[in-house]
């Protein structure tokens, strides 16, 4: 008899997905179940790609189970070398006594070895989020914990599944999706989709200060002053000229609005080294020695 779930059929070819929550604040889990366009539901229950479907076996914030048997489901996802996908959602902690999931034999099991034993067998491994991608919030000064993102854990292991990195603090749900939905459609991304941080081009190719509504005050050198005032908020802080992602675009909740459309500078949150590295937020950027600074 056939199985139906959503539009889900027994000829459809099952994408089991594993999400991992380290070191987070879980504000990647709530943007990306926030999507609308595709909705969360719909990613979950129907095919997103006709005939594929991502089949979400572990997230520790949304599924029903708990304890061992929700444990022992993730490992027996895991068998299957190459059989499914790994997101990794936060930084992870070098110190396992900052973060474990789950016990093996009546012990915990840190956060880092779950990501290395998983990420070494998945077909490709999603970082979502700055945390997950570079170490983010969470690794910022004075990092007590040793967080670091997963292309460094990956690095010091020599592991070398395909590592595709979702930035964004929170990242927009687009990117996840839309991402998710590239690897059904056509596979793993080629290297050339990627930048030079692992970052899909498709979303994070451009620098926010190319789109900008007020790059027009950029070019003639008008200058907001103060919060709330007309003009480009370079003045103010604005990361826009060292930031790459579509959000002038793309806008976020729905489309409603983004940082800047709402008079808050651009803080780079999807750039490596956030927030350290483009802190204190409201000081003007030539004032700040960025390594990915480009001259604007
Ligand atoms: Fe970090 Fe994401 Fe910022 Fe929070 O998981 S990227 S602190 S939005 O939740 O990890
Ligand atoms: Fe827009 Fe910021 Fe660039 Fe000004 S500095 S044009 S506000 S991105």
């Amino acid at each position: 008899m056939e199985r139906k779930r959503g539009s889900v059929s027994s000829e459809t070819e099952e994408y089991p997905v594993i999400w991992l929550q380290c070191a987070t604040c879980t504000g990647c889990s709530v943007s990306v179940l926030n999507s609308v366009s595709p909705s969360i539901k719909n990613v979950l229950i129907d095919e997103v790609i006709p005939g594929k479907h991502v089949d979400l076996r572990f997230h520790a914030t949304i599924m029903a189970g708990t304890g061992d048997l929700v444990i022992e489901r993730m490992e027996e996802t895991a068998h299957k070398k190459g059989g499914y996908i790994l997101v990794v959602e936060g930084a992870i902690p070098r110190d396992g006594a900052y973060g474990s999931i789950g016990e093996r034999n009546g012990e915990a099991v840190s956060m880092a070895s779950r990501v290395e034993s998983l990420g070494k067998d998945a077909l490709a491994v999603i970082a979502l989020g700055t945390c997950a991608a570079f170490g983010g919030i969470a690794a910022a000064e004075p990092n007590p914990s040793g967080c670091g993102g997963v292309a460094e854990l990956f690095s010091s292991h020599n592991i070398r599944t395909p590592l595709i990195n979702i930035p964004g603090c929170p990242p927009h749900p687009d990117w996840f999706v839309g991402t998710v939905a590239s690897i059904l459609l056509k596979g793993l991304p080629s290297p050339e989709e990627l930048d030079e941080y692992k970052r899909p081009k498709a979303f994070f190719g451009k620098l926010i200060n190319e789109n900008c509504p007020r790059r027009a005050y950029f070019d003639e050198g008008k200058f907001a002053r103060k919060f709330g005032e007309p003009g480009c908020l370079n003045e103010l802080g604005c990361k826009g000229p060292v930031t790459y992602a579509d959000c002038p675009l793309r806008l976020w909740n729905n489309g409603v609005n983004w940082c800047i459309g709402a008079g808050s500078p651009c803080i780079g949150c999807v750039e490596p080294g956030f927030p350290d590295l483009v802190s204190p937020f409201y000081r003007k950027l030539v004032e700040i020695a960025l390594p990915t600074k480009k001259e604007v």
